[in-house]
């Protein structure tokens, strides 16, 4: 079996690295070049993101390139193969092993990002449970007992109290295992061959906080050298970020929903002069959810301020979390957080955590909104602070509310300015909701309709847009550039995070965009689910999935196609792409996404380049182990062919190995991918 080559894997393309400074396009958002303009023209002197990004030029070769090593105070030592005496650092730690050390803590910060959030809603669980919560309840028992039986908890005469601890407690026992038994929600939601790979691998992670420690441990000064070795124990540590978030997701669904299909509206001309608004921001839902609620009941009190009402809008993650189950509109993603205080209509921001940038406190003295932080491990200076607790969560979420209403009184004749841009935007396809779309075709094996359609040759695969702004590229620009012409191509789109969010702001999740942008194959394949399905409002070109932990939805369709096909998962036509990844928890889930056996495109280059080793590790050796690879790209118009090319040889393959396998009766292959 030939080794998978793509011609161009290895050789970037020569796209200038950074922008220039001074580069007029900062965003293919034009609710935030309006309101980055907008800002000028006031004659406020308020800096953003997007100025000190250029102010932050030219940034250093030896971390652009992952070379600085910074891991012990003897350092920092800063490694070049162009002169001798450079080559190691002082302890002797050569390049291959500064950059993969380098690289691999960065998927612990991912990882221990996403699982904190997961243990977040497990203890809000068992605390339902208990009894302790009580402005929580489960609002999805079906889902309670489906994931009981998954993790193979006996559901039999059990009250929903009692399954909902005991979930619960499954969950918590994934941060608190002291045997080597591998993670259960990692083994309950992967197919059996990815199973026996990465137990053969020696990767499989037991306890979560375990796996990041150990890692931490495994890269410490005079610790591991082998750049190889370093590697399994990042993909340790992101297989354990995959457990955290499907914990998250799960647990989340149980108490607050599993989302389905809803209509709402994207971009900053949701926010309404005439309301008290507030935007969450952050990732949990566990505090917005309750936010979402005290703003409805305290619907009177803004009424008797002189506002039309409360309206709640989201930013970020959090945003997604609530458009999906709530409707709440989004007003931005991760680049244009600074933009919405910057409209001078925001009288709050509540934020929890992840993703936040502290630059809003001092936006906000400008346009007097309350930066309200509900974390213990996230604060701001200067900002209101809660200490949030789920015992009394409503009435401190009421709190929060009244701030916003006082700054509201405040705001009298002060120069508010909306940037005039929304689109409509259906979203909410959790995994259940996509299955019962496909259902309205095939009942009885719902994600066939997925797969007959890429056998047949109607579609062309899925592409999973996810991750996050980053502003070494114009906002939303690769996204949306990659997106349109997968879509031409006959590519079936999912989308998360802030990609998702760049989608939702620019109409791609409309029913409208599927007749602008989609192909043949991919329009006739998204019109016969419409006939079927009749959903109210149609179907979207992208199909929003949800907020970054809700990429393990995402994998469990992989999963579920995977099964379906009768092959593992390095065998289906599906890609993934992270045209503008920034976070740490964006290289934990490109990681995991690998190890399952996924093409991952990442467009803004990651300090990887100075090992050769390392490179060809991510780009290469993974595919030979994992079945998946890395795709650095940073021009969005070669990343889309790198990306069909990927799902056309997957496609091929299968082709190909179905053919021979019915000749001669015989299963697929399943070693060689
Ligand atoms: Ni994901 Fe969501 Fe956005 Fe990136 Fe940040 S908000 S968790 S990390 S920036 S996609
Ligand atoms: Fe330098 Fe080695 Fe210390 Fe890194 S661990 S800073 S390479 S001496």
């Amino acid at each position: 079996m030939p080794r998978y080559r793509n011609t161009v894997v290895g050789k970037i393309t020569d796209q200038t690295r950074l922008k220039r400074p001074g580069d007029p396009k900062r965003s293919a958002d034009p609710a935030v070049m309006e309101g980055l303009s907008g800002l000028q023209e006031r004659g406020l002197k308020a800096t953003t993101s997007y100025d000190r990004f250029v102010a932050q030029q030219p940034q250093c070769g030896f971390g652009l390139t992952g070379v600085c090593c910074r891991i012990c105070i003897q350092g920092p030592c800063r490694l070049s193969s162009r002169s001798d005496v450079h080559q190691k650092g002082i302890c002797g730690a050569t390049e291959y092993t500064v950059v993969a050390r380098n690289l691999v803590r960065s998927i612990a910060g991912g990882s221990a990002n996403h699982s904190d959030h997961g243990r977040h809603i497990a203890v809000t669980l068992l605390e339902i449970a208990e009894g302790k919560a009580p402005d929580y309840k489960i609002t999805d028992p079906e889902k309670l007992r489906r994931v009981a039986t998954r993790l193979g908890i006996e559901t039999e005469g059990k009250s929903e109290q009692e399954l909902a601890r005991e979930v619960a407690l499954a969950a918590l026992e994934d941060y608190s295992r002291a045997s080597d038994e591998p993670s259960r929600f990692l083994t309950t939601t992967i197919t059996e061959g990815r199973f026996k790979k990465f137990k053969h691998c020696n990767v499989l992670p037991s306890n979560i906080y375990r796996s990041i420690s150990e890692l931490m441990s495994q890269t410490v000064m005079g610790m591991d050298a082998d750049p190889v070795n370093i590697i399994f124990g990042g993909i340790k540590a992101a297989l354990a970020d995959f457990a955290g978030e499907h914990i998250a997701t799960d647990l989340a669904d149980i108490i607050f929903g599993t989302p389905r299909p809803t209509v709402t509206e994207s971009n900053l001309g949701v926010i309404d002069p005439e309301y008290v608004n507030i935007a969450t921001h952050g990732h949990n839902p566990t505090l917005s959810e309750m936010v979402v609620e005290a703003a409805r009941e305290l619907e009177g009190e803004a009424k008797k301020a002189g506002a039309k009402g409360v309206k709640v809008v989201g930013i970020c993650c959090t945003g997604n979390e609530l458009l999906m189950r709530k409707g709440v509109a989004l007003a931005a993603n991760q680049a244009s957080q600074e933009v919405a205080i910057m409209t001078g209509a925001l009288d709050a921001i509540v934020v929890d955590v992840q993703c936040i940038q502290p630059s809003l406190r001092t936006l906000s003295e400008c346009f007097n909104t309350r930066v309200i932080t509900t974390s213990q491990i996230a604060k701001i200076p200067g900002s209101y602070h809660f200490d949030f607790q789920e015992s009394k969560a409503l009435e401190q979420a009421k709190e929060m509310v009244r701030l916003a209403i006082g700054a509201y009184r405040e705001r009298g004749s002060r120069e508010v300015s909306v940037p005039q841009h929304k689109q409509k935007t259906t979203a909410g396809f959790s995994l259940e909701a996509l299955m019962s779309l496909f259902g309205a075709i095939n009942p009885e094996k719902p994600v066939k309709v997925l797969t007959d359609a890429i056998e047949n040759g109607e579609i062309k695969g899925v592409a999973l847009f996810a991750g996050c702004n980053n502003l070494k590229q114009p906002q939303d620009h690769a996204h949306l550039t990659i997106i349109r012409e997968l879509a031409k191509n006959d590519v079936f789109l999912v989308a998360t995070g802030c990609s998702a969010g760049a989608c939702a702001k620019a109409g791609l999740m409309t029913p409208a965009a599927v007749d602008a942008f989609a192909g043949e194959g991919l329009k006739k394949f998204i019109k016969r689910l419409e006939e079927a399905a009749k959903p109210e409002a149609g179907l979207p070109l992208v199909f929003h999935m949800g907020s970054c932990v809700d990429n393990s939805r995402v994998a469990d369709l992989w999963t579920a196609m995977a099964e379906e096909m009768g092959v593992d998962v390095p065998r289906v036509p599906f890609v993934a792409s992270a045209p503008e990844a920034m976070h740490e928890k964006a290289v934990a889930i490109g990681t995991w996404a690998v190890a399952m056996g996924i093409p991952v495109h990442v467009g803004v280059m990651p300090p990887v380049e100075g090992s050769g080793l390392v490179y060809g590790i991510l780009t290469q050796i993974a595919h030979d182990v994992y079945g998946g690879h890395f795709i650095f790209e940073r021009d969005p118009e070669v990343a889309a062919r790198m990306l069909l090319d990927a799902l056309e040889y997957r496609a091929w393959k299968l082709g190909i190995h179905r053919h021979a396998a019915k000749k001669y009766q015989t299963s697929i292959m399943a070693s060689s991918w």
